[in-house]
């Protein structure tokens, strides 16, 4: 399945097998939110109002299951980012998977989590003599926003590589699960672009997915619409990091293309290649917002 999408994402440019798989999430996220106790909610910390799924946490809230909201990728987000999110969401951990840093307490939170929630036992005749077996295990389930670090944060819950870590978007294409502890299980899944802002057409939609790292700078057709929209959001960061002034985004793009000598024949600014560049550095965090 993965060598049939990198050729048709990658080496073509064509997006329509994804688009196909994509279909499927949604449910896989459902069914995540249906069978586990707890849900990690894994948000890019940058971005943690884009990246959240309404809808899923309706559902979770609907079913009386538990969320932890994750803010992972915390070393990229600003101090005045993560003073919100202390004061919008309940609870959460803020971590970083590539820093490892706020995972301890993010364990405890599941810790404290999973004893609040009532274990269901088991009764069974044994010699004779009614015993209550060992309770059933909690489930823990991950959910998400695409390229959030869902594989990175359950790899480093569980000490181990068992989950893909992939720095495009739509990395982890089934669902994975990784025991965490002796009654805690894991489980990872692919991520998801809540329902109302996905779309492999409507271009508005597209950018923003970009933009929060839902699509790879690398699969997407048209880069410079993107830079158009990036430019329009975060005008005096983009020019601050790259040392220049820019009128507008068309501007912007071919000064960038000059700076980097990303020039085509005859001399002329290779936008496309600039315009990708432009939103690598955005996507890998390398421009902070
Ligand atoms: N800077 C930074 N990068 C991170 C962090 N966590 C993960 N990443 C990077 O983000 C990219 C995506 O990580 P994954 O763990 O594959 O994300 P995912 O949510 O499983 O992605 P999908 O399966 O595609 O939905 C990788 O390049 C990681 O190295 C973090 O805390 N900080
Ligand atoms: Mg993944």
């Amino acid at each position: 399945m993965r060598a049939k999408y990198l050729f048709s994402s990658r080496r073509t440019g064509r997006i329509g097998n994804m688009t196909r798989e994509r279909a499927k999430y949604p449910e896989v996220a459902r069914k995540i939110v249906d069978t586990s106790d707890i849900i990690l909610e894994v948000l890019d910390a940058r971005f943690y109002e884009e990246t959240r799924n309404k809808k899923l946490e309706e559902e979770i809230e609907r079913q009386k299951k538990k969320i932890i909201y994750v803010l992972n990728k915390s070393d990229l987000a600003t101090k005045g980012k993560l003073e919100q999110i202390k004061a919008n969401l309940y609870p959460y951990a803020i971590v970083s998977c590539a820093k490892r840093t706020g995972i301890k307490k993010l364990r405890d939170l599941i810790k404290i989590t999973a004893k609040r929630i009532e274990k269901k036992e088991k009764r069974e005749i044994k010699k004779n003599k009614i015993v209550i077996s060992e309770s059933e295990k909690i489930k823990v389930g991950i959910i998400g926003y695409p390229n959030t670090g869902k594989s990175s944060l359950i790899n480093i819950l569980s000490g181990r590589s068992g989950a893909g870590v992939g720095s495009e978007a739509g990395f982890t294409k089934n669902v994975q699960k990784i025991r965490l502890s002796e009654d805690v299980v894991l489980t990872d899944s692919p991520g998801v672009i809540p329902e109302d802002e996905y779309s492999s057409f409507d271009k508005e939609k597209i950018t923003r997915s970009t933009i929060f790292g839902g699509k790879s700078y690398s699969q997407i057709k048209e880069p410079e619409l993107m830079i158009g929209e990036l430019f329009k959001r975060y005008k005096i960061i983009l020019e601050k990091f790259y040392q220049l002034k820019a009128e507008n985004a068309e501007e912007f793009v071919e000064k960038v293309g000059i700076k980097k000598n990303f020039l085509k024949k005859g001399g002329f600014v290779n936008e496309d290649k600039t315009a990708r560049e432009i939103l690598r550095a955005w996507q890998k965090g390398e421009i902070k917002n």
